[in-house]
């Protein structure tokens, strides 16, 4: 795993389809020891949320229902899209890069964050992204 640039991340899928499945993250297949854990949810189509990039934190998204699309850009200009459907499967974004997130109406998205909630990790301005 290379901890500077955006990846999947399959996680354990058990069940099957007569019973239903649990996919799960923990240590052997998390980059970082979860600090938070937060879901959004009922965002309208056509919004795009995110437009930050943070100091620090490092998170994994995961699409639990729904489908999101994120475009994410490191500061050596380095564009990707992704698209996260299935809730067996994690976007990694490290430390400075940018992203924007599009979601289904009915998308909801877990984050599993590297550290706890400070306005102070976000950087905000595109242009202070890439002085920085
Ligand atoms: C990211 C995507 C995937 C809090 O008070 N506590 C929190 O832990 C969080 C995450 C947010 N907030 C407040 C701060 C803002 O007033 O909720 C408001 C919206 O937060 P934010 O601008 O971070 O929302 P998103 O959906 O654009 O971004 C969030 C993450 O913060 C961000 O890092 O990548 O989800």
């Amino acid at each position: 795993m290379n901890n500077n640039k955006p990846y999947l991340i399959n996680f354990p899928k058990i069940g099957a389809p007569s019973l239903g499945y649990i996919s799960l993250a923990e240590k052997s297949n998390l980059p970082f020891t979860p600090k938070r854990i937060y879901w959004t949810y009922f965002t309208p189509e056509g919004v795009n949320r995110g437009g930050h990039s943070h100091f620090q934190l490092e998170q994994i998204l995961v699409a639990v229902a729904g489908k999101i699309t994120i475009i994410t850009e490191l500061k050596d200009g380095t564009k990707q899209e992704f698209f996260l459907d299935s809730p067996d499967v994690g976007l990694y974004i490290p430390k400075m890069c940018w992203r924007t997130m599009k979601y289904t109406h009915n998308a909801v998205q877990i984050c599993i964050a590297s550290i706890e909630y400070d306005e102070v990790d976000y950087i905000r301005d595109y242009n202070d992204f890439l002085n920085y």
